[in-house]
């Protein structure tokens, strides 16, 4: 019984001090290569495998997109330490399991037990994870990538084994077991020293997270464009956020690559300098989340800059029955669209965001630019461009959003802040943006009564078919009371914006933004 008891401390203590060690060693991995973390990767395999509407209950659930981030990381770290401690208590069960026997024979099986464990789960995590074994948060291409994350878990993996069968070596000599089981003496020497060690462990890999923690998307995702003094082109520092990731990519320019693989006759690999010396065009661009809903601020407008995705394309000599393109970011982060929208003339490899490169947090070195589709089909950190033959779907799309990513006919008013009441006999000047991708903006109109007269706004800034219009009207409210006021936008094939609200699920929002102004004398 008592050996029992000293062995499974023994174990345990083994098993703590190899996880954290193992963890130390994957974060350090992850600052250094970009190789995610098996607790990173696992998320990001689960998520879109969640149906949307699901994934919107957790969402609410647990308080946001962070809050579930946060939930996920964690508890997968302390799964982790967990799983480890367990390990190490099964490994002294299978090393103790013979009362009897040699220590030579004893060593033998925690060997064999720990090369097998080591290679079973290693196998088990390669066939969970594959889909996302091509992210590199430092931005190789996924053929690079994948074999660097499969050697990169094996060390890990290793790490944790080796380090379970020496420390357990190393505290539960045989000569100590018996000594113990015989005299019932003091706690020994080792494992009072094996403590120690866990303690520094855990230390150092709290470190390690803290300045993940530091790195974390936790501070900015979820960003909106908010605001009474919204500009048509939004600063790169006020431009919308959204990532699935917890840390994004910091891509090195030197590692990053774009490969143009699958139906084409010649896959080709661009390094950055080989895009940035190709022609290039810039253009305005909104971008707008599919979760941008009536009245929110999901939306922001940048001068892009890069190479047009068709040039690419054409080098590479499509195949015949090329139906879609699919995109992967360096964070394992896929998504799709139609082979026509591909080579659309305005569909771009983008480098430079309103003259500047594009900023980490939007996708540096280079990101999708799809006009008129919705935020997600705007891939950053893209490192693969892939043409396909079937249909395939991307990460929010397994989850059932869609199957219509085409931002429709949108208005919204962002100032005044309509907070403060307004004042009879004052005039206000009514301001607000309006998008109707892929055709422009033909006229707003406003309605201040409710929408019972509507009345057509001036045209400050008219955009273009790809990026958002700036509207206003001035408004003398010549009574008190409380308004209800209205903007819809036609576009300039005639086709006005639908007043039918619908729900962000699955294709988006719909509808009138209306807003509340109260008047007072
Ligand atoms: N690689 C990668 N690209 C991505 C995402 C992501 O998580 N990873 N999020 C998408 C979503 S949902 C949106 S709305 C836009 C947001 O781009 P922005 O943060 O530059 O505004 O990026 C899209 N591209
Ligand atoms: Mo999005």
């Amino acid at each position: 019984m008592k050996r029992w008891l000293w062995a499974l401390v023994t174990g345990l203590l083994s098993g703590l001090v190899a996880i954290l060690l193992m963890t130390v060693v994957s974060l350090t991995l992850r600052l250094l290569l970009g190789i995610s973390p098996v607790v990173e990767a696992v998320p990001d395999r689960l998520a879109p495998t969640i149906e949307v509407n699901e994934f919107l209950s957790l969402l609410r659930r647990y308080g946001g997109y962070n809050r579930l981030k946060q939930l996920g990381v964690g508890s997968g770290l302390l799964a982790q330490v967990v799983a480890g401690t367990l390990g190490g208590m099964a490994f002294a069960i299978v090393v103790e399991a013979r009362a009897g026997a040699s220590r030579a024979a004893r060593r033998r099986r925690g060997f064999w037990f720990a090369l097998i464990g080591v290679l079973s789960v290693w196998v088990v995590t390669l066939i969970v994870l594959w889909p996302v074994l091509t992210a590199n948060f430092r931005g190789l291409p996924p053929s690079w990538a994948r074999p660097l994350v499969i050697v990169g878990l094996l060390l890990t993996y290793a790490v944790y084994g080796v380090t379970v069968v020496l420390t357990y070596r190393w505290i539960a000599t045989r000569q100590y077991i018996r000594r113990e089981v015989g005299g019932g003496g003091p706690i020994p020497r080792r494992a009072v020293l094996a403590l120690g060690l866990g303690g520094a462990l855990a230390l150092g890999s709290g470190g390690l997270l803290r300045l993940l923690y530091t790195r974390a998307t936790f501070s900015y995702d979820g960003f909106r464009n908010r605001g009474v003094d919204l500009t048509p082109i939004t600063p790169n520092d006020r431009f919308y956020l959204v990532t699935k990731n917890v840390i994004d990519p910091r891509v090195a320019k030197s590692a990053w690559r774009l490969q143009i693989t699958g139906a084409v006759e010649n896959p080709r690999t661009y390094g950055f300098d080989d895009l940035a010396s190709m022609p290039s065009v810039t253009q305005a661009t909104t971008l707008m989340c599919i979760s941008n809903g009536v009245g929110d601020s999901l939306i922001s407008n940048a001068v892009w800059k890069g190479v047009r995705l068709r040039d690419l394309i054409a080098a590479s000599v499509p195949r015949p029955g090329v139906v879609e393109v699919v995109l992967h970011g360096a964070d394992a982060y896929t998504d799709t669209f139609e082979f026509s929208k591909a080579l659309e003339p305005t569909t771009l490899a983008a480098y430079a965001m309103n003259d500047v490169p594009i900023p980490d947090r939007h996708g540096f070195p280079v990101r999708m630019i799809v006009p008129g589709k919705f935020g997600e089909k705007n891939v950053k950190w893209v490192t693969r461009v892939e043409l396909v033959t079937e249909e395939v779907k991307g990460f929010y799309e397994q989850q059932g959003w869609g199957p219509d990513f085409n931002i429709p006919i949108r208005t919204g008013f962002y100032a005044p802040s309509f907070s403060d009441p307004l004042r009879v006999g004052a005039t206000v000047t009514l301001r607000g943006w309006a998008f109707a991708p892929t055709e422009g903006v033909a006229r707003v109109e406003i309605s201040l009564d409710g929408g019972r007269s509507w009345q057509r706004a001036q045209i400050d800034d008219p955009g273009t078919p790809i990026s958002w219009t700036f509207w206003s009207y001035a408004w003398r409210p010549t009574s008190a009371g409380s308004f209800q006021l209205i903007a819809r936008a036609v576009d300039t094939r005639g086709e006005m914006q639908s007043a039918r609200g619908t729900s962000i699920v699955p294709s988006g929002a719909q509808g009138y933004h209306r807003v509340t102004a109260r008047v007072v004398g």
